[in-house]
């Protein structure tokens, strides 16, 4: 029996659609094959990753059901800004909902406009069109108000599965602040009420410091990167940030610490995934969820390699750490709703944090080159790219701007613009 055999009664069970599944699934090995296992010179860690993109739909829907057999719930989420030290606190399970590929795209335009980001129509797609196990194990669904195409879909969401939304505000003003923690406090209620667990200050300090661990350890990984030549490959990063969002948390920085310890030997011997004439690429943008590793596969096939994603799928996800310090439930909830604030998403207004930062990375992870990566119709990161070119054309820091969705029919063309832009670096 294959492996997508052993797990169809789950598949089935869980209501998904099971041809239109194995048609999303059939197309993940061989994009796989082209983009990571065909990579030279790859870290051994990244072996424990690889397994986990098999068992994308299998081992870990598997522990999710097992989860809930003993009474857990699972939350799914759409942004980082949901804090998921509070579902964890409560005894339940976080997951990521944002979906990275193409397939169920019709089924979205039904209900939702064909003008919009990809991201949401995505996550929407898979839905509607049943091939995501991870939103069938869903509990509870957690939208926010964040960009408008995003809070207008939980809308329509709700009308098929129950959608809470957090209120986020659009700025960080004492308002704003006031706003947002009563918000994550209302949040705490919520998940108390739907998982029927009380979240104590032990389990709230645990979960805040389970979570912690996991930042650290991607910290640690990023901080790598900082290497010339780099030990590892931006793609390779990536997917490791991208499987962040789903992964068991203690097995999760068990893996990447022991990748880290990997990739400290390789940089103590000046091993880099290419060697130190390579371009350094800095991605900044809107975040990369999986299956979508087109634009660091380009740029990593067009003699660059990409050392930072300034992005939910990056640095924005990790960079953070929430103050241990709170004795109390009520200060542990100001601690998490502060962290969390500090997020510099586009969304709001001003952002210049995000300017900053994008200044920072530059710097610290000595980067050639940036490309302002946008997803399609996104407007406050296409608009914000303004701000983030004239900061990085101070520093003679060259900017390639892209915006584009998750089909395949702009790969050639968008080859040919990186192409010309590395080649453009290497000539300065
Ligand atoms: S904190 S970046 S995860 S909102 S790309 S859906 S903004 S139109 S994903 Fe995001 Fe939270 Fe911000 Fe991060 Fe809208 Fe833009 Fe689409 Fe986006």
């Amino acid at each position: 029996m294959s492996g997508n055999e052993q797990y169809c009664k789950m598949w089935e069970a869980l209501g998904l659609d099971l041809e239109a599944h194995d048609q999303l699934l059939s197309v993940i090995p061989t994009i796989y094959q082209d983009i990571y296992l065909d990579q030279e010179n790859r870290p051994q860690g990244m072996e424990y990753f690889d397994f986990v993109v098999v068992e994308i739909h299998g081992l870990r829907i598997k522990e999710l059901q097992e989860h809930k057999e003993k009474g857990g719930k699972v939350v799914g989420a759409f942004c980082v800004y949901v804090p998921e030290e509070i579902v964890l606190a409560a005894g339940g399970v976080c997951v990521g909902l944002c979906a990275g590929a193409e397939v169920g795209m019709a089924e979205a335009e039904k209900v939702l406009p064909r003008n919009l980001c990809p991201l949401i129509k995505s996550a929407m797609g898979f839905k509607l069109a049943k091939i995501c196990p991870y939103f069938e194990s869903c509990d509870m669904i957690v939208g926010e108000t964040t960009c408008d195409g995003k809070k207008k879909a939980w809308e329509v969401l709700n009308e098929i599965v129950p959608t809470y939304v957090m209120d986020i505000p659009q700025k960080k003003s004492a308002k704003g602040k006031e706003l947002w923690l009563s918000e994550v406090s209302q949040f705490k209620d919520e998940v108390e009420r739907m998982t029927g667990n009380k979240i104590t200050s032990d389990s709230l300090g645990d979960a805040i410091n389970l979570v912690n661990q996991k930042r650290k350890a991607l910290k640690r990984l990023n901080d790598l990167r900082k290497a010339d030549p780099a030990p590892i490959s931006g793609r390779d990063a990536l997917l490791v940030e991208q499987v962040a969002f789903y992964d068991n948390i203690p097995r999760f920085v068990e893996k990447v610490s022991a990748l880290c310890d990997e990739l400290e030997e390789r940089v103590a011997k000046g091993i880099g995934i290419t060697d130190e004439s390579t371009t350094r690429i800095m991605i900044s943008g809107t975040p990369m969820v999986i299956p979508n590793w087109k634009l660091p596969f380009i740029i990593e096939t067009s003699g660059a390699t990409v050392v930072c994603e300034e992005s939910c799928t990056g640095q924005r996800y990790f960079r953070n750490l929430v103050d241990e310090g709170g004795d109390t439930v009520e200060s542990q909830i100001k601690n998490l709703a502060d962290r969390y604030l500090e997020t510099d998403c586009a969304c709001f207004t001003p952002n210049n944090e995000r300017i900053d930062h994008v200044l920072e990375y530059a710097e610290d992870y000595d980067v050639d080159g940036v490309v302002a990566y946008t997803l399609q119709f996104c407007d406050p990161y296409a608009v914000e790219t303004h701000k983030i070119k004239n900061a990085l054309g101070k520093k003679d820091i060259p900017v390639l701007e892209i915006e584009t969705d998750y089909g395949q029919e702009d790969t050639g063309q968008m080859k040919t613009r990186v192409e010309a832009f590395v080649e453009m670096i290497g000539n300065k």
